[in-house]
């Protein structure tokens, strides 16, 4: 049985990531809505929880944590029962959290730029020349994890994991964009593959606003 609180407006990437491993590992949670036009994260009382002021943070039991990933670690390693999305072995948990880290530092800030660009920014202020050179500094991005997964059905090997969960909602966001994408045959099969999953058809499916 559990005792969390997550916080966290279910149009962000980030509280995605969350709940989507929640619902992969049947854990039940209080969902608190926070963020833009929710407010709350901006309060007080809010940022003497998390003092970035941003969504997600979680509540298990009195033990406050926020960073999206680690929140997926720590949820994962507590009560995934079947070891299965955050497994114990040493190089997996590295290999994940090398993806992880990638999603953060490489995936991620190109793909803000196109998501604020297209999603976020009325028609007549976009700077289409810039959008567009990140669309194809994008394409090389995507272009290595269209190899790495030439490799293996998932991101870190051969079973689903948390590495597959932020990818796959990076992912979400570059098929449904109004942009050009070429046909990357691993990634597209591999999409296909991490659809399937409940946290995604549940968490992931929404409009891009
Ligand atoms: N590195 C943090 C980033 C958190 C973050 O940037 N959250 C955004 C939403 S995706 C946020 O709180 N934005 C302000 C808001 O929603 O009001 C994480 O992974 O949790």
């Amino acid at each position: 049985m559990s005792d969390l609180t997550i916080w966290g407006r279910t149009n962000s990437i980030n509280v995605q990531k969350v709940l989507w491993a929640c619902e992969d590992m049947n854990l039940p949670f209080h969902r608190i809505d926070a963020g833009m036009e929710y407010g709350v994260n901006k309060t007080e009382e809010y940022k003497n929880k998390n003092p970035n002021g941003l969504v997600p943070t979680i509540d298990d039991d009195g033990f406050i944590l926020w960073e999206s990933h680690s929140i997926m670690r720590y949820l994962t390693r507590k009560f995934d029962q079947h070891k299965a999305l955050y497994p114990e072995d040493l190089q997996i948990c590295a290999k994940i959290d090398q993806w992880l880290d990638w999603y953060n530092t490489v995936g991620w800030p190109p793909m803000r730029t196109l998501f604020w660009g297209w999603i976020r920014t009325p028609e007549d202020q976009r700077n289409l020349k810039d959008l567009e050179s990140t669309r194809q500094a994008f394409v090389q991005t995507m272009a290595i994890l269209d190899q790495a997964l030439s490799k293996s059905p998932f991101i870190a090997g051969n079973v689903f994991t948390i590495a597959d969960i932020p990818l796959a909602l990076l992912c979400y966001r570059w098929y449904n964009l109004p942009i050009e994408r070429p046909v990357m045959k691993y990634l597209d099969a591999w999409y296909v593959r991490v659809q399937a999953r409940p946290g995604f058809q549940k968490y992931s499916t929404a409009p891009l606003t």
